[in-house]
């Protein structure tokens, strides 16, 4: 065959695959079998702190609402509670002082928008959304995401509450600086503090929703490493890494060190797992399984947590360490569930 054909025949191809993304996977033997009826509406999120943004979220499912519009009005419920020391208003913050929020939001139809190091506006997610929504661009950082808000008629706040700065004014006492050290003492000592922000100081919310028309979406938000080096951005606002919805096959998002998780690409990963047919939880499992072949030593020291829902409605977990929790809600169940862990 002559090279031009061989070109015109790859790029018709190429094409087919860009423009048709249905009969890209339609008839793929790897793509996951649909069986039964799906199990939706549904949404899941990270953490039991979950069960409270998920009941916010279902009152838009329950309603014949939209997931976009489920998935950021639920994780409007942790972003605003001040209690939660890592999300949003109230999230510790940055070795300086500075509480700098990352956020990012996917709809059905691969439409994303993200924020990364944004101060001063208590729901970062609906930056994100409006970056999406508004914008021809996918990602807006610190300032310029400030700006965006504030032009947008965000309010202008103050995140800090008073315990956040206290805990990190007594984090100053003996801090070094050296953003490792900070990372092995906030997250890795499993004797004083076995999960990243210890018992009572959760993480970081991702949220995954199928509404009743089947269209899948997704939200991750986050105040990230408390004590991070100032500009550190983490997976949660990255697209692909702390989140990705494939609306084809499902969705995936992530909580722990971020660091990690960008490394492996580990939303999007989860989500091609599943195009290959693995089932949620399988596909997170093998995700961490991942982050433990890169590193087996760390791996040991380090919490990362993913979640995931493929568009059946059906749902898995898997994690490092011990510790994980996720929360599910749909017409079946109200429930927070223990993830599987490999340590
Ligand atoms: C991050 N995965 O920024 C997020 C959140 C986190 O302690 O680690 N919080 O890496």
């Amino acid at each position: 065959m002559s090279t031009r054909r061989k070109f015109l025949q790859h790029s018709l191809a190429g094409s087919a695959a860009i423009l048709t993304g249905e009969q890209l996977f339609a008839g793929s033997a790897s793509r996951p079998a649909v069986t039964g009826k799906p199990n939706h509406p549904i949404v899941i999120s990270t953490w039991d702190f979950g069960q409270a943004a998920n009941a916010a979220a279902w009152k838009i499912l329950s309603a014949n609402g939209r997931s976009l519009d489920a998935v950021e009005q639920g994780v409007w419920v942790p972003e605003a509670d001040e209690s939660n020391q890592s999300v949003g208003y109230g999230g510790l913050p940055d070795r300086d002082g500075r509480v700098t929020l990352d956020a990012c939001i996917m709809d059905e139809l691969y439409n994303c928008g993200s924020v990364m190091c944004l101060e001063h506006i208590k729901h970062p997610i609906s930056v994100a959304r409006l970056v999406m929504e508004k914008t021809p661009h996918v990602i807006l950082t610190g300032e310029g995401a400030l700006r965006f808000a504030l032009a947008n008629g965000f309010k202008k706040e103050n995140l800090l509450t008073p315990s956040s700065e206290k805990a990190w004014k007594e984090w100053m006492k003996e801090a070094k600086y050296n953003p490792e050290a900070n990372i092995e003492n906030r997250l890795y000592d499993k004797k004083t503090d076995p999960m990243p922000g210890g018992k009572d100081n959760h993480d970081t919310i991702g949220m995954l929703a199928i509404d009743g028309r089947g269209m899948m979406s997704g939200a991750c938000t986050t105040s990230g490493l408390a004590y991070k080096m100032q500009g550190r951005v983490g997976d949660s606002p990255v697209i692909g890494a702390g989140l990705y919805v494939d609306n084809e096959v499902g969705g995936a998002t992530a909580t722990g060190v971020g660091e990690e998780v960008i490394r492996i690409v580990g939303a999007h990963l989860i989500v091609e797992l599943m195009r290959q047919g693995a089932k949620p939880e399988q596909a997170c499992r093998d995700a961490v399984q991942r982050i433990i072949k890169r590193n087996p030593s760390k791996a040991k020291e380090v919490q990362v947590g993913f979640l995931a829902l493929n568009k059946q409605g059906e749902y898995g977990a898997y994690c490092l360490q011990k510790g994980f929790t996720f929360s599910v809600k749909s017409n079946k169940e109200d429930k927070v569930y223990n993830s599987k862990s490999i340590y």
